[in-house]
C-alpha cells in the first residue's frame, strides 16, 4: 500500500517526493510539511505503516497523555502563574497535576519523546513538568493557546518555550532596565516629598511601566517602526511624559509650582496630567523614532479611538499605507478597560479595512483597583483584558515586580505586532502604593491590602536585590539613584529661582502651514467655486463605468440621470453636489475620507459613491478614477458604532489637516452615543489643548413624521456648546451651498470642526437642486435672503433654518404672500450677526419671528435668543416636550401645518 494512500490519489506522488526530500534534508520542505512528516514518522514508530497496534501500546498512550499535559499547561497555566506581587491569586479551579491526564507518580522517571514539543530532547516526565512550570507558572501568565490560528500558536510556542526559557538580558540590557526603573521610582518619590499632597496620580507600585514602554519604543525602532502614538489616562502620565517622552523636569516642576500666569489668548488650558507631548527619540539600535502622547480628557478610554484614527491618518498620509511604520500603544487602567464599552468598539475595529492600523499594543497598568473599587466588584470576567478574546489577541499577564519579565513581554509584543499586524495585550499586575490620588486614604476601603502594600519593597528595590543575587555590584544602583536625585534637585532649584514661562504643548509638525482662526475670518467665506472644466471632468468620471461593468437597472438609470444633470440640464441635486465637492477636492490633490454606517450607498440611497457589478459584485467608484495624479478618495461603511467611529475620524482628521474627513451618522439622533467625543474633543480641544480639527459631521435631521427617534440630531446640544468660535454649526438647504461648505473646510487657513444637520427626504428632492452657475462662482452663503419680496412691502421677517424653509416657502407661494420675507440662516454658529443685522435694517419696521419645527425647549430657540439679546423676536415652534417628536404621523402633520401657517399670522 502507498504510504499516503489515505490522501487523494492525485496527491500521493507529490507527497512521496516531498517525503523523500524531507528524509534527505528536513529543511528542504517548508515548516508545515516538516511538522506533518514529523507526526507521520512518530506514528510510524508507534503504529507501523498499516496502523497495526504498537509493540508497546501503553507507552504510546502515555506519550499522548504527556502531550495532553503540555496542552493543559499551555492553555491554563496562566491561571496559576505567579503574577500577583501583593496577594494570593484567586482559585480558578484548574488542576494541572499529571494525574489529571491519567499519568501517575510511577511515570515521573519514564522518558518521553513528546518532550520535543516543548523544545527538549527525549526527557523524563519529571523534567518535562519542571520545564512546564518554569514556562507557564512563573512570573508571566501566557494566555494564547485559545488562538484559532495554527501559525500564530506555533510561533508563540517557540517564542515562549525556547526564547523565554533562555531569556537572560546581558549586562548592558540589565543596566538599561535598571536606569529606566530608577528614573520611574525616584521621580515619583521626589515629587511625593517636594509637592506633598498635590494630585499627580502616581505610578508607584507600577513603575515597571517605564522600562516596558522604553523597551516597546526601542524594539519598535529596531523593527522599523517610525512613529509610536500613545494614548493613556491619568495614572503615571507625568512619569511617561518626562521619562519616556523627554518633557523636561523643569517644565513639569513649573506646572507643579503653578505660579506662572498662563497665556489666556491660547484658550482655557487643562490640568497637567491631561497634556500631550511629542518628541524624536534616539534609541540604542541607533534608529530614531517619533513618539507622541496625545492629549487626553478625564473620560477614561475615550482617547482610544482617537489614537487609532490618528495612527491610521499618519499611516495613510506619511507612510504611504505601510502599516508597519506607525504603531499605536494604548495604556489602560484595569477598571477602565473592563468597564468601558469603547474598548470593545476599538478592538472590534482593529482588523477592518477602513480602520486597521496593523495592530495596537494594549498595555494595562493593572493595579487591581479602580478608585476604591476592588477588582471583584469591577468585572465578571476573569481578566480585565478579556475583551482581547474577540479578536484572538494573545495576552501576557506579567508580575509587575519582575522588571526583566516585563521587558521580555514588551519586546515580544512588538515582535508579534510587526509580524502578524494584530492587536496584543500586556497585563502588568501591580499595585497602587497610595490612594487614588496622593491625598486619598486607601485604608478606608482596603485596610488589609494596604497594610501589605505599606511593607512591600518598591519594584526598584526588588530588581536591585535580584541583580545582587546574580552577583552584580549594588553600588551601581546606588549611584544611579544619587545622580538622578541630584539632577532633579538641581532642576527644581532652577525653577524655584526662575520659573519658566507657561508653555502650551507644541502643535504636531504637520500643522505648521495653518494658523489659528480670528473672529474676522467668519465675516465672509472664502471663494470655493470651481471651473466648468473641472466640473465636467468630475461629472464625466461620475457617469462613466469601466468596460464590461454591468450595473443594476436602477443604477443604469441613475447614471443616465446624473449625466443629464451635469451635461444637459446643468442643475445639480444634493448627491451630485456632494460628489462634485469630493471629486473636485481629490482632483486638486486634497484627500477625502468618509466613514459611517452604510455611507457608500448612503442610508437614504442618495449617494451611490460606489456601484456594484450586477453579476460579479465588483465595486467601482468614479471618484477614484478622475485623474492619474488625484489624491485618494476613501469611503468606508463602518461597523455599527458611533462613539468609536466618530472618535476614530476625529483622530484621523487630527493627523491629516490637509484632507477633508467626514463622519456621517445613520440618523442624527444616534450621535448621542458619541456625545463624549463631542464634549471632550470636538467642542473643547482647541480651548484645552490648542488642537484644531477640520472634521465634518453629517447628521440627518428634520421633522418628517418618522417618530421620536428619527427626527432630531439634537441641534440644541451643539448650540449650547458653541462659544469662542470653537466649531461651525450649519443647517444647509441648497445643493450648491453644501458644495461650498464642504470645500470651505479645507480652503480656510485654519481648521474648525463642522456640524451639518443634513437633509433626509430632501436629499433626492429637486427643490434643493442648484444651477451650475452657483458652482462656478461664489462661496458659502451664511444667510440666504428672500429674493421673492420687495423690502418696502415686508412686514415680517421669518427667520428659519433647514428643512422647514421649504414648508414655509410652499405656503408663501401658494398664498402669494408678499409681505413676509422667509430668511434662511444656513450657518448658525459662528452666528452671522453682521449679515442678520443688515437684513433687519433692510426690512426696517418688520416684525421678527423665529420659526422652527423642533419643540420650544429644543432646536435653535434658546441659542437664537443668546445671539440676538437686544432684539424683540417671537417664536413659532412645537410645544416644549420631553421627547423630540410625536410617534403619530397624523399629529406630526397637524403640528407641522400649525407652525407653518402661524408663521404668517402670529
Ligand atoms: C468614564 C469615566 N468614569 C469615571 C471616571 C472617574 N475615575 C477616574 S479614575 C477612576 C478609576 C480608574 O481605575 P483604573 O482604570 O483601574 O485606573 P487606576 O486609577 O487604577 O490607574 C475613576 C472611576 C472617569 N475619569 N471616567
Ligand atoms: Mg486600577
Amino acid at each position: 500500500m502507498d504510504k499516503f494512500s489515505y490522501i487523494s490519489n492525485a496527491d500521493v506522488g507529490y507527497l512521496d517526493q516531498l517525503y523523500q526530500n524531507y528524509k534527505s534534508d528536513p529543511t528542504s520542505v517548508d515548516a508545515t510539511w516538516q511538522k506533518f512528516f514529523e507526526g507521520y514518522d512518530f506514528s510510524q514508530q508507534r503504529y507501523g505503516e498499516n496502523g497495526a497496534a504498537p509493540a508497546n501500546d501503553s507507552l504510546s498512550i502515555k506519550e499522548t497523555q504527556v502531550r495532553n499535559l503540555i496542552f493543559q499547561y499551555r492553555s491554563f497555566g496562566h491561571l496559576k502563574s505567579q503574577t500577583n506581587p501583593v496577594r494570593e491569586r484567586r482559585n480558578h479551579n484548574i488542576n494541572l497535576d499529571h494525574t489529571k491526564v491519567g499519568l501517575t507518580d510511577a511515570d515521573l522517571d519514564t522518558e518521553f519523546d513528546v518532550a520535543s514539543e516543548i523544545g527538549m530532547p527525549r526527557a523524563s516526565l519529571r523534567k518535562i513538568i519542571e520545564k512546564l512550570k518554569t514556562l507557564y507558572l512563573g512570573p508571566i501568565g501566557f494566555e494564547y493557546n485559545f488562538i484559532r490560528n495554527d501559525d500564530i500558536r506555533d510561533w508563540l510556542h517557540h517564542k515562549i518555550e525556547k526564547e523565554y526559557y533562555e531569556y537572560n538580558p546581558n549586562l548592558e540590557e540589565k543596566k538599561r532596565i535598571l536606569s529606566k526603573l530608577n528614573e520611574a521610582v525616584v521621580f515619583e518619590n521626589f515629587l511625593h516629598t517636594k509637592f506633598l499632597g498635590q494630585k499627580r496620580f502616581s505610578l508607584e507600585g507600577g513603575e515597571n511601566t517605564i522600562p516596558a514602554l522604553d523597551a516597546i519604543i526601542n524594539k519598535s525602532a529596531e523593527l522599523d517602526v517610525k512613529e509610536v502614538v500613545i494614548g493613556m489616562a491619568h495614572r503615571g502620565r507625568l512619569n511617561v511624559l518626562s521619562n519616556i517622552l523627554g518633557k523636561t523636569y523643569e517644565q513639569i516642576f513649573t506646572e507643579f509650582e503653578g505660579n506662572v500666569n498662563p497665556d489666556l489668548t491660547m484658550g482655557d488650558g487643562d490640568v497637567k496630567y491631561h497634556l500631550g507631548y511629542a518628541s524624536h527619540i534616539n534609541t540604542p539600535s541607533g534608529k530614531k523614532i517619533y513618539v507622541k502622547l496625545t492629549p487626553n480628557p478625564s473620560h477614561l478610554e475615550a482617547v482610544d479611538p482617537l489614537v487609532i484614527g490618528y495612527t491610521r491618518g499618519q499611516i495613510d498620509d506619511e507612510y504611504k499605507g505601510d502599516l508597519k511604520k506607525a504603531m499605536a500603544v494604548l495604556i489602560h487602567g484595569d477598571a477602565s478597560i473592563a468597564g468601558q464599552g469603547i474598548v470593545y468598539e476599538v478592538v472590534q475595529m482593529s482588523g477592518l479595512a477602513g480602520y486597521t492600523t496593523g495592530g495596537t499594543i494594549h498595555f494595562v497598568i493593572n493595579n487591581q483597583i479602580g478608585f476604591t473599587t476592588d477588582f471583584d466588584d469591577a468585572r465578571t470576567a476573569i481578566y480585565c483584558t478579556d475583551v482581547s478574546k474577540i479578536v484572538d489577541a494573545p495576552v501576557f499577564h506579567v508580575n509587575g515586580d519582575d522588571a526583566e519579565a516585563v521587558t521580555f513581554c514588551a519586546n515580544l509584543a512588538v515582535e508579534y505586532r510587526q509580524k502578524f499586524g494584530k492587536d496584543i495585550f500586556i497585563d502588568l499586575l501591580c499595585y497602587r502604593r497610595h490612594g487614588h490620588n496622593e491625598s486619598d486614604e486607601p485604608k478606608f476601603t482596603q485596610p488589609k491590602l494596604y497594610n501589605i502594600i505599606a511593607k512591600h519593597p518598591n519594584p526598584r528595590e526588588v530588581y536591585v536585590k535580584k541583580l545582587v543575587e546574580k552577583g552584580i555590584d549594588a553600588s551601581l544602583a546606588d549611584e544611579m539613584d544619587k545622580n538622578f536625585r541630584n539632577q532633579l534637585q538641581d532642576r527644581l532649584n532652577e525653577v524655584k529661582q526662575k520659573p519658566l514661562p507657561y508653555k502650551v504643548q507644541k502643535i504636531e509638525e504637520e500643522w505648521d502651514q495653518l494658523r489659528k482662526a480670528k473672529p474676522e475670518d467668519f465675516d465672509k467665506s472664502p471663494v470655493t467655486a470651481i471651473s466648468q472644466e473641472l466640473i465636467d471632468k468630475v461629472g464625466k468620471a461620475l457617469t462613466t463605468i469601466p468596460e464590461g461593468f454591468k450595473p443594476l437597472k436602477q443604477i443604469e438609470k441613475l447614471i443616465k440621470d446624473r449625466k443629464a444633470a451635469f451635461f444637459d440640464d446643468k442643475v445639480l441635486g444634493w448627491a451630485e453636489a456632494e460628489l462634485l465637492a469630493y471629486g473636485s477636492l481629490v482632483a486638486e490633490k486634497v484627500p477625502v475620507r468618509m466613514s459611517g454606517q452604510d455611507v457608500k450607498r448612503g442610508t437614504f440611497s442618495h449617494r451611490h459613491a460606489y456601484f456594484w457589478d450586477a453579476n460579479t459584485n465588483e465595486a467601482y467608484s468614479g471618484l477614484t478614477n478622475i485623474d492619474k495624479n488625484q489624491a485618494r478618495f476613501s469611503i468606508f461603511n463602518s461597523l455599527l458604532s458611533e462613539f468609536g467611529v466618530l472618535g476614530f475620524e476625529y483622530g484621523y482628521a487630527m493627523a491629516t489637516p490637509y484632507a477633508l474627513v467626514l463622519w456621517e451618522a445613520q440618523f442624527g439622533d444616534f450621535v448621542n452615543g458619541a456625545q463624549t467625543i463631542i464634549d471632550q474633543f470636538i467642542s473643547s480641544a482647541e480651548s484645552k489643548w490648542q488642537r484644531m480639527n477640520g472634521l465634518v459631521m453629517l447628521l440627518p435631521h428634520g421633522y418628517e413624521g418618522q417618530g421620536p427617534e428619527h427626527s432630531s440630531a439634537r441641534p440644541e446640544r451643539f448650540l449650547q456648546q458653541a462659544a469662542e468660535y470653537n466649531m461651525v454649526v450649519t443647517n444647509v438647504t441648497t445643493a450648491s451651498n453644501f458644495f461650498h461648505l464642504l470645500r470651505r473646510q479645507v480652503a480656510w487657513e485654519f481648521r474648525k470642526p463642522c456640524i451639518v444637520f443634513s437633509p433626509k427626504s430632501l436629499l433626492r428632492n429637486q427643490l434643493v437642486a442648484s444651477p451650475m452657475g452657483e458652482f462656478t462662482s461664489g462661496s458659502f452663503t451664511e444667510v440666504i435672503d428672500d429674493p421673492t419680496v420687495k423690502a418696502k412691502d415686508v412686514k415680517r421677517i421669518i427667520f428659519c433654518t433647514g428643512k422647514i424653509f421649504y414648508d414655509l416657502q410652499e405656503v408663501q407661494q401658494k398664498k402669494k404672500i408678499k409681505d413676509a420675507a422667509v430668511v434662511r440662516i444656513e450657518q448658525l454658529y459662528p452666528f452671522p450677526d453682521k449679515q442678520v443685522d443688515k437684513l433687519i435694517k433692510k426690512y426696517k419696521d418688520a416684525k421678527l419671528l423665529w420659526i422652527q419645527e423642533e419643540p420650544k425647549n429644543m432646536g435653535y430657540w434658546s441659542f437664537i435668543k443668546r445671539m440676538l439679546p437686544d432684539v424683540e423676536i417671537q417664536l413659532g415652534a412645537r410645544k416644549s416636550s420631553a421627547s423630540p417628536a410625536t410617534g403619530y404621523s397624523k399629529i406630526h402633520k397637524m403640528e407641522q401645518e400649525k407652525i407653518v401657517n402661524q408663521a404668517f399670522e402670529i
